[in-house]
């Protein structure tokens, strides 16, 4: 399995209600004892919660099913049926969740969302105890358990860095990131050495400190995706600071001030604003150059980056040259910047989301107190809420809808007589056999 996995696909199903139980007391010597079924148990619900011990959703990378456990049946004796474990999804800081079909945030597991339920499970089903009245002392229905959720979600993490690396690949990012933090990224003098962000806390004297996160280098195009450069660009998305890094020593017949320019281009091309974000410019290697090549070199560089606010700092990495002011440099600045840590919000409601994810189930009952059939659940909820009732063909559609779905068998299973009242959701309707349901006393109306 790969060590590092920012992204991952998978399916995750909260637990269905468990069933409510009909049965009747039962004694040597008494007869007709009254109903004794006990509720069902709630299913578990699915969650999401942060573990500060996580930095890869690598537990994900095999896709698959997650699913909470369901609720148990309520049994003889007033017996309540368990409820459903809830399920824990454990993911790192930053990590996105998104609705996989539309691409909508679900939410996002970074700042104060620590422990977030996505799906509810569904309500554990009332058992026939529940049902007796002075005219029906044998009633011999309960209600079913509430429906589970399925939905497919992205995860995505996003790193949480105050400060980002950038620049061309082989300049030196990582070189910088493992002289300034604990962080041991790896290093090598061919471009791409690093594949996936590395984090690392800088800590400066004067208790000053932050957190600093080192991407693979990016190329011209990597807005467009080239190189991989969206899937990195996506890690400096929330940091407040760029350090931007460039060889001053063009040993790799690269010319800084252009390398500034081209990186320059692909953040404002990637669309998030990742060009709002202030930089400091760091030309790297400049022990590779004589003092006058040097001094050539960051005169050139200071006139594209000043006149925009963006100082230039010569550092060399390799002998540590420069480090330290830069650093102090990048721990001032941070300390300027806005602190509010970029949560990206909801784009999908739960209760959306779990109307979407809706497994279908649909319930059919009887209520004795109100004399009625009750049709019930997520999908019928769906269905009404696109079809006007009012027209013919809306009505017709509706009609096949219930014959589609078994929901005439059922009640006909339960003994629906032409006449009796058949409720869905606040409306009320009779039932005909012969026209399977007819339009009635529609109370919304
Ligand atoms: N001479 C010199 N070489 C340096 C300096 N900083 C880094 N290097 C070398 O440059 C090469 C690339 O360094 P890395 O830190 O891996 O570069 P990077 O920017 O992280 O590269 P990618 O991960 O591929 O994007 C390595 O051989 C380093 O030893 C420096 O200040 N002077
Ligand atoms: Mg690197």
């Amino acid at each position: 399995m790969p060590d590092f996995v920012d992204r991952a696909r998978i399916f995750i199903k909260s637990g269905k209600g468990g069933d409510g139980h009909v049965s009747f007391y039962r004694e040597k010597f008494v007869a007709n004892g009254g109903p004794d079924g006990g509720d069902g148990g709630r299913g578990g619900d699915v969650i999401f919660v942060v573990d500060q011990g996580l930095n890869s959703l690598a537990d994900y990378h095999y896709g698959g099913k997650y699913k909470a456990e369901n609720g148990q049946d309520g049994g003889r004796k007033r017996c309540t049926g368990k409820s459903g474990a809830d399920l824990e999804l454990k993911v790192p800081e930053g990590t996105v969740v998104r609705e996989a079909s539309t691409g909508r945030v679900i939410v996002d597991m970074s700042g104060e969302n620590r422990r977030v339920t996505v799906l509810k499970g569904g309500r554990g089903g009332t058992g026939n105890m529940h049902y007796a009245t002075s005219t029906m002392q044998a009633p011999h229905y309960a209600k079913p358990g509430g429906e589970a959720s399925e939905v497919e979600v992205l995860l995505e993490l996003k790193v949480i860095a105050d400060v980002g690396l950038v620049g061309f690949p082989n300049v030196g990012k990582s070189t910088i990131l493992s002289r300034a933090s604990n962080a041991k990224p790896k290093i090598a003098g061919y471009p791409f050495t690093t594949l996936h962000p590395h984090l690392g806390v800088v800590s400066l004297e004067e208790g000053k400190s932050f957190v600093m996160a080192d991407i693979p280098g990016l190329i011209e195009g990597a807005a467009d995706g080239a190189g991989l450069g969206k899937e990195f660009l996506r890690h400096i998305e929330r940091t407040r600071l760029l350090l931007h890094v460039v060889d001053a020593s063009g040993m790799e017949g690269r010319d800084p001030v252009q390398d500034l320019s081209v990186i320059n281009r692909e953040l404002s091309g990637y669309g998030a604003g990742l060009e709002q974000i202030p930089q400091i410019v760091a030309a790297n290697k400049t022990e590779l150059l004589s003092e006058a090549e040097r001094e050539e070199v960051l005169d050139r560089l200071r006139a594209v980056c000043e006149p925009a606010g963006v100082p230039v700092y010569p550092i060399s990495a390799v002998t540590g040259e420069g480090l330290k002011e830069l650093l102090y440099a990048v721990a001032v600045k941070r300390e300027e910047l806005p602190g509010e840590l970029v949560v990206f919000s909801p784009e999908v409601e739960r209760e959306e989301l779990q109307a979407a994810a809706a497994t279908g189930e649909i319930d059919v009952s009887y209520d004795e107190k109100e004399h009625m059939y009750v049709v019930e659940g997520t999908r019928i909820d769906r269905m009404l809420g696109y079809t006007n009732l009012d027209s013919e063909k809306g009505f017709a559609f509706f009609q096949k809808f219930l014959k589609d779905n078994g929901v005439l068998d059922r009640l006909n299973a339960l003994g629906i007589q032409d006449g009796d009242t058949v409720r869905l959701y606040g409306h009320q309707f009779d039932y005909y056999h012969s026209e399977d349901i007819s339009h009635g006393n529609d109370i919304d109306q």
